[in-house]
Parts: C-alpha cells; structure tokens; sequence
C-alpha cells in the first residue's frame, strides 16, 4: 500500500488529566501515516483519486481543538478511527501524538502514543428459526449498518436449512456476509449480542431455537482461541448451511488454519 506521511503537524489543545491542562492548553505534534492505493491519483496526476492532505490537517487540527480528552491515548484513537471515517480510500492508519509539555517535573523530549487502526475483512454467519425468519435476518442487518463503525459489503442469499444438533426444532433460514468494521474482534462479539438482545434472542437451549444468531466466521487471518471468543468459528466447516451461503459470497477466501478456500470445504462437506 502506498503511503501519505504528515509530520509533526503542531496543534495547540486541552487534554490532560489535570485541570490546569484543559484550561491552559498546550501543544501536542501529531504524525500521520495514511495508507492506501494511489496508483490512480499518480497516474491520471489527479487530486480527487487521493486525499488532500492540506484537508486532512485541517481536519486533525478542529477534530483536536474542539474535544478535551483526559489521555492522549483517547485523543489518538479518536482521530485515527476518525480519520479512516471520513476519507473512505484511506485503508489503514497510523497516528502519535507527542506531548511535548507534558508535566512530569522532569525535563523530557516528548511522551507519545502511537497507533493504529484499520477496517477490518470480516465474515458472519446469520440464522433464524423463530417467528419472521426473513424480517428477523433483514432487522439483523439492518442494525449491522447501522453500526457507525460497521459496513456491509455482500449479502448472501437466504436458504432454508434443517436443524443441525439433537433439538428438534423448526427449519433455519441461514445466510452469509461479508463486513467491513473498525471494531476489534471483542468490541464485533459486544455488537453481535447487543443486536441479538435487541432481537430478542431467547438463550434457552444450547444449540436450540433462537429469533437471530450471529456468529464471526472469519476476523481477517486471526486465529483467537479465547474462553469467549473463537475465530475462525470451530464448527465452521461441519456446517453446509455456513460452507452454502459462503461459497456464494467468498469462494476464495481461506481458512487462515488449514489454508483450505471455503470452495475446497464446500466440495470436501458435499461429498
Ligand atoms: N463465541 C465463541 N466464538 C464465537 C464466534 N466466532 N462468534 C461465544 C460468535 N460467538 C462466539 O454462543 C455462545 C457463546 O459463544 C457466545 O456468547 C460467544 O461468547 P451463543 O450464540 O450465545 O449460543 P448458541 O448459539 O446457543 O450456541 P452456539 O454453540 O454458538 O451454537 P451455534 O454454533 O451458533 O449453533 N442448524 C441450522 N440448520 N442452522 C443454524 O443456524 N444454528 C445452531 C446454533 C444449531 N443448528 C443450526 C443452526
Ligand atoms: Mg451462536
């Protein structure tokens, strides 16, 4: 990926935790990385395919000055989330903000925080087998886009599945899609239940009925094996009605654990 660099851009604002900070004020210097494809703009030497970096700096300074945050950590994310927000061809960035002021009665060059934020390729399974099973999915997107952090970018189609699992229950409708979020694996888990709450979802039976249920198939390459959280979803490949919709909306992705396109698993479960 190409890269615009800002450097040392100097803005006067009122974060600290102490008072005297947010009254007085003091300079902070922010460094910008911006990543993304510039092919475009350098080749048709045309403005409108990049991002106007003067802008950008304009934007860093109001977005600075026009919040007061107690931790320069705060005030880093804001504007790297922010960043990636607003200017849509900006894929990945990388932001520190130095506080060179900062009152630690010792004499130091700056302290500084660094970071850096990205959207994120994400993959979701969809299933319902209560009540308005095709509102309920339609609802459940519906809050996906809704997310200020969250994009959907493919939908798969709806297909009627039957149960999986010992419960005898009612046929699924299931589906598939691909996301693009901002949000950390953690924070995608704390929107994929609050959606399914707000559907009310009844959490009676492992594997049982349920109005929506919303799984994280894939976070990127990430493989996470937490007590809450496991990515790529451990039943992901024993299930034709996740491989069914899948293969219509990402045959080539892969499985970032046995490197097999979920083309290969679709073929390997049919059989
Ligand atoms: N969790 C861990 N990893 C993940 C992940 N990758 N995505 C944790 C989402 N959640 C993940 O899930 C229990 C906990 O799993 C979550 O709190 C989260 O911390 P849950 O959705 O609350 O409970 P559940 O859905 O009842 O259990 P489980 O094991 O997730 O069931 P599944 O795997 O969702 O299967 N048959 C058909 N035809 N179609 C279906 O859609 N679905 C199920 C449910 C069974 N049979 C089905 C279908
Ligand atoms: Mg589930």
């Amino acid at each position: 990926m190409d890269i615009i660099k800002i450097k040392d851009l100097e803005v006067f604002g009122n974060h600290g935790v102490y008072k005297e900070e947010n009254i007085l004020g003091q300079k902070f210097l922010i460094s910008v990385d911006l990543y993304g494809d510039l092919s475009e703009a350098a080749r048709f030497d045309d403005i409108e395919s990049s991002v106007n970096y003067g802008e950008v700096c304009q934007f860093i300074k109001e977005e600075t000055q026009k919040n007061t945050f107690k931790l320069i950590e705060s005030l880093t994310q804001h504007l790297a989330t922010n960043i990636l927000l607003k200017y849509t061809k900006i894929r990945k960035v990388q932001v520190e903000v130095k506080k060179p002021w900062a009152p630690v009665l010792m004499p130091l060059d700056t302290v500084s925080i660094v970071m850096e934020r990205k959207w994120h390729k994400v993959y979701l399974s969809i299933g319902s087998n209560m009540g308005n099973k095709e509102k309920n999915l339609k609802e459940a997107i519906a809050l996906l886009e809704k997310d200020k952090y969250t994009k959907v970018k493919k939908i798969s189609s709806f297909i009627i599945t039957s149960p999986v699992g010992d419960v005898i229950q009612d046929d699924f409708l299931n589906g598939a899609l691909s996301i693009e979020t901002l949000r950390n694996p953690k924070e995608l888990l704390d929107l994929i239940k609050e959606i399914e709450a707000t559907l009310k979802r009844e959490r009676t039976l492992r594997w049982g009925p349920r109005t929506i249920d919303l799984d994280i198939l894939f976070y990127d390459d990430e493989i996470i094996a937490r007590k809450d959280l496991t990515i790529p979803h451990i039943e992901l490949e024993n299930r034709m009605f996740v491989l069914e919709p899948m293969v219509e909306i990402a045959p080539y992705v892969k499985h970032p654990i046995s490197g097999k396109s979920i083309e290969q698993l679709y073929k390997e479960k049919s059989n």
